[in-house]
């Protein structure tokens, strides 16, 4: 105590407010789109624990937020890679007198299948029981676009949606002053929550000033891909989208001397030259790209995004396409969904499919020919409309024209019922699926008596979860089920032509490039010449992690 005080001390005067920590982690899901192409053959019980190499974007903005509010906050990342020991020995160095908090930010929910994986939600839920135990004067606070994120930990509150005002109300309220927190009596999984709405309470959109400040004491380093806001929400309102700021109207994205001042600092401290984009739409505003177009020509070092990208406005607007490239967005994530007429129209993306066919593959050679294009194209199985043969005719096209890229195909997923109030925004088919007069509830009976060998064992998981899951539609419409969806999934990704010449996918370059294994060149490499993901990866990964939680342990307090 005697060697941190004169530290801190120092440091609480600058940071009036207080003190929390902030456990930041699961950045990706075990069953991404990327694992299910490539690690067919992994069986449940050989998955290993899954934690992402990412940084938690929501935890070091809410963080860089509170310290721009007067609180000394610190960010632990990778939380479900440290271990019990190692936690506790990190609280017992960081927790002080003027500590009032913890904080679990989370973007999915921890595990995935296997028994490894549910042994390390159990050890986790386990880790913060103790915590609460240790210091039950601290408040813990769980914070996700989605609460579904964090619902498993038995928190003091869960904050849903974008939460940078809504936490400064939760924190007055923990140190008992005057504050207009508003509290929602939830009952989720059994267990009434304390639930803070923030997109109807604390909107947090428009955020122009949406940086991140990274610390000496987060040990970021060249070789990582963070996470960047170049805007917060989408003009659009796709019927299937569930995304927390939709139908936005006038210009929600970020003011340029903040990005630009963002990028710099990135690359003179830590050299980061790498960025995941988290906006849910980068092409909605020609105006945004020009703006971070021309902030990218005037930096000091090659700016390199990924993210989602509508290809329908791609093709509808090639005077779009020189900013694109010049920000440095050469790794794009379409959202194609179909490519059958009658479907795209239903869904609010309904371009002619053969336009946006002839003009993706125009995109693709411009792209090509600049000197760099990766590209995910995403579809999803069972939009009304799509029959069997048209979800075939979309894998084919794909097969065709987008060798050496990567893909994504799932089965159409609505939620139904309790599942739907933890969402922070439902989808319009999540709200009206049942009154739409478009889908039917498939009965029971069917249900039961599904037969389950035409489907291969290793998707049995994956099935289970769409088929069997409460809080999950079991949905049927004129031209396809819920069941017969997931048999043309299975069908196209035990195509072994589609596999042949896949890569990294646009959103996972950090499984690759984060630790030195490949650089970002290797990107536009595919599975023949370079190794794809598996679990000797997530081994390596781990002794990067282990690195970072041996300078964090060891830190000095004075070195921030
Ligand atoms: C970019 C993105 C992706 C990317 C990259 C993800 C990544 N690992 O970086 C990709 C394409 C890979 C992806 C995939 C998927 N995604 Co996604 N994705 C997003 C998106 C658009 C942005 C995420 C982001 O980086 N935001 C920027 C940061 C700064 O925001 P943030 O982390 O949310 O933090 C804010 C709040 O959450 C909150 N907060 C966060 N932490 C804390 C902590 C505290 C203490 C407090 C108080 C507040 C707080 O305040 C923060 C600041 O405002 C969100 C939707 C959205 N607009 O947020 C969906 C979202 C995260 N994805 C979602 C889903 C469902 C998926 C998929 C499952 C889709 C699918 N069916 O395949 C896959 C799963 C991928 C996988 N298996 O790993 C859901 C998550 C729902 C859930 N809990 O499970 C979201 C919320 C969209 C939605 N509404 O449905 N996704
Ligand atoms: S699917 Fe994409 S374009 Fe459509 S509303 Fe969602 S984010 Fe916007």
């Amino acid at each position: 105590m005697e060697r941190t005080y004169n530290a801190w001390t120092t440091r609480r005067d600058i940071m009036k407010e207080g003190h929390g920590i902030i456990l930041g982690g699961v950045l990706e899901r075990e069953d991404t789109s990327e694992s299910r192409n490539q690690n067919l053959n992994t069986k449940d019980d050989e998955k290993v624990a899954w934690v992402s190499l990412k940084r938690s974007a929501g935890g070091h903005r809410i963080a860089t937020y509170l310290r721009e509010q007067g609180w000394d906050i610190e960010v632990l990342d990778f939380w479900p890679a440290w271990t019990r020991e190692e936690l506790l020995q990190f609280f017992k160095s960081r927790v002080r007198e003027d500590t009032y908090w913890v904080g679990i930010s989370a973007m999915f929910p921890l595990g995935g299948s296997g028994a490894k994986n549910q042994a390390k939600v159990q050890e986790m839920v386990g880790i913060i029981r103790e915590l609460k135990e240790l210091y039950p004067q601290l408040a813990f606070i769980g914070g996700a676009q989605n609460i579904s994120a964090v619902l498993a930990y038995p928190l003091d509150y869960y904050v849903g949606g974008f939460g940078e005002y809504a936490i400064v109300e939760v924190l007055k309220h923990v140190k008992g002053e005057p504050c207009e927190l508003k509290v929602h009596k939830r009952i989720y999984w059994g267990a009434e929550r304390n639930v803070i709405e923030c997109r109807h309470d604390y909107p947090a959109f428009p955020m122009p000033e949406a940086a991140v400040k990274y610390e000496e004491r987060d040990y970021i380093q060249p070789d990582e891909v963070l996470t960047i806001e170049l805007a917060r929400g989408c003009k659009f309102k796709c019927k299937f989208c569930s995304f927390t700021v939709l139908g936005v109207k006038d210009d929600y994205s970020r003011c340029a001397a903040s990005l630009d001042a963002e990028l710099r600092e990135n690359y003179e401290k830590w050299g980061v030259t790498m960025y995941t984009v988290s906006d849910e739409t980068i092409n909605d505003n020609p105006e945004k790209m020009k703006k971070v177009a021309e902030i990218s020509r005037n930096l000091p070092f090659e700016l390199n995004l990924m993210g989602f990208i509508r290809g329908d406005l791609l093709v509808a607007h090639p005077e779009t396409w020189q900013d694109i490239w010049d920000m440095g967005l050469w790794s794009h994530f379409y959202g194609i969904e179909t490519l059958n007429h009658e479907a795209g129209k239903f869904v609010g993306k309904g371009m002619n499919p053969e336009r946006l066919k002839d003009g993706l593959l125009k995109v693709k050679k411009w792209f090509e020919d600049q000197g760099r294009y990766r590209v995910t194209l995403s579809t999803i199985i069972g939009i009304p409309g799509e029959t069997r043969e048209t979800a075939l005719a979309t894998k084919d096209f794909i097969k065709e024209n987008y060798a050496g890229h990567s893909y994504s195909f799932a089965p159409l997923y609505i939620a139904d019922g309790d599942m739907m109030h933890m969402m922070t925004n439902p989808s319009e088919f999540d709200r009206t699926w049942r009154e739409s007069g478009k889908f039917h509830e498939l009965d029971q009976e069917y249900l039961d008596n599904l037969d389950w060998s035409e489907i291969p064992e290793i998707n049995h998981e994956f099935a289970k979860f769409y088929i069997q899951s409460p809080g999950i539609a079991k949905w049927g419409h004129d031209t396809m089920n819920i069941w017969e969806a997931m048999k043309i999934f299975s069908e196209i990704n035990h195509d072994p032509d589609l596999t042949k010449s896949l890569a990294p996918g646009i959103f996972y370059y950090h499984r690759y490039i984060t630790g030195g294994k490949y650089q970002l060149d290797d990107m536009m490499k595919d599975f023949n010449e370079i190794e794809t993901f598996s679990a000797k990866d997530v081994l390596f990964q781990s002794k990067w992690i282990d690195e970072y939680k041996r300078k964090k342990i060891n830190a000095n307090l004075d070195n921030r």
